[in-house]
């Protein structure tokens, strides 16, 4: 795309701004602080989605997975959470393995080629149980790629093991672990984890598993809980952290804004996130992580219709069919708790993009596009969870 075709800007500083995204050249954190604050928020898309179709040309990457809770039980009693239930309380739950494993069974044929699995910091869970966990998923669905244990989750396990990371990762990988999601990093200014998270791994604690997981091998993603109380500099902030752990080990695959959900939370007086935000943060965070490949519309926290339009401000990923998806729905999501090829291909084509179908670790999947091909042999595609 010529330079030319970025311009006019309604906010005249985003055009030496521009002069630096044409160019490649590295954002500073004041260029993130203007981009985050301007109400040119076409402007700020124009130059995401000159940065995104450099990157990505006309692609959007989606994925068939299935999100896995073994428990929403939880020591931690983060104020931004309704998915938590405390140890004992109404509301928890956790799976035996071989419930864990029924219950991922539900969905998953060969068409799934990702079990997302997270949960609660549960008291009772030891390092053991998500080995025998990993080991009997992997033996029952073995071309599944597990993603697996944010870093929070990996601080709590291992310290509760009493074993240092580098071991626990050993014994994780060797059951079946393939990579990390990006949750729990939240924010990581120190003012607003003290609010919406305290008592949880600190955004020093953080930065420091990631990197450890990055250099054991394994990839990770990584993501921002935004739309809260935290200022467009906290957001920033964020971001450039993440940059710069990114130039250390280049362990990030992907980079998830996550719109905070008010409802059933202690901070329900907050009012959820505005369109322009959530564009906005998406644009904002491909024009800064430079070095980060990916940036996703996650459909569940942005609902299917910004996060089509994301698509053109920044964001070159929409998640995956998810299947079953409890964080966001207690928090009083809209979007539903899944979404079949079908909707996710229709999406990015109505965008003007092409859908790819790609795995976890962003290898693009051959397979007939629905609708145009019959499914391969002995593939049941779900239908009709995934179809309908
Ligand atoms: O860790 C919790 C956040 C995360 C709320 O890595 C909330 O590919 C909004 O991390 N409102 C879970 N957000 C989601 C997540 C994720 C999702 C999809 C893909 C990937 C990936 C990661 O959601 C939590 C927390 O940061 N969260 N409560 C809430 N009320």
């Amino acid at each position: 795309m010529a330079a030319a075709t970025l311009e006019p800007f309604l906010d005249a500083r985003l055009a030496p701004i521009s002069g630096r995204v044409v160019a490649g050249e590295r954002l500073t954190f004041d260029d993130g602080v203007i981009l985050a604050t301007t109400h040119d928020l076409l402007g700020v898309g124009r130059l995401a989605n000159h940065v995104r179709e450099r990157m990505h040309g006309d692609v959007a990457y989606f994925n068939v997975n299935r999100h896995l809770n073994p428990t929403n039980v939880c020591v931690a009693s983060c104020a931004l959470c309704a998915f938590a239930e405390k140890y004992g309380g109404p509301r928890g739950w956790t799976y035996t393995v071989e419930e864990a494993v029924e219950v991922a069974a539900r969905d998953v044929t060969e068409s799934v080629t990702e079990l997302h699995i997270v949960g609660g910091l549960h008291p009772k869970l030891g390092l053991d149980y998500f080995e025998a966990l990993f080991r009997t998923l992997k033996a029952r669905f073995p071309w599944i790629h597990l993603k697996a244990l944010t870093m929070v989750e990996l601080d709590f396990i291992t310290q509760r093991a009493k074993v240092p990371l580098e071991e626990a990762l050993r014994r994780l990988v060797a059951a079946g672990l393939d990579s990390c999601p990006g949750g729990g990093a939240e924010i990581f200014a120190e003012r607003v984890r003290s609010v919406i998270c305290d008592h949880k791994t600190s955004g020093e604690r953080w930065l420091e598993i990631a990197e450890q997981v990055h250099r054991f091998g394994l990839k990770s993603n990584c993501t921002m809980l935004y739309g809260h109380i935290e200022t467009a500099e906290e957001r920033v902030d964020h971001l450039v952290r993440l940059r710069e752990l990114q130039d250390r080990t280049g362990g990030m695959q992907c980079f998830i804004p996550l719109a905070f959900h008010p409802a059933n939370t202690r901070l329900d007086h907050i009012q959820p996130t505005t369109g322009k935000l959530d564009l906005q943060t998406i644009a904002v965070s491909r024009l800064l992580l430079d070095n980060i490949p990916h940036v996703k519309a996650y459909w569940i926290m942005l609902g299917q219709k910004a996060a089509q339009v994301a698509l053109h401000f920044g964001a070159d990923d929409l998640d995956g069919t998810v299947v079953d998806e409890r964080i966001t729905w207690a928090a009083g999501g809209q979007a539903g708790q899944g979404m079949s090829r079908r909707e996710l291909e229709h999406l990015i084509r109505e965008a003007g993009r092409v859908p790819v179908e790609r795995d976890t670790l962003y290898n693009p999947l051959e397979r007939p596009a629905l609708g145009q091909a019959p499914p391969p042999a002995g593939n049941i595609d779900l239908a009709p969870v995934f179809n309908s």
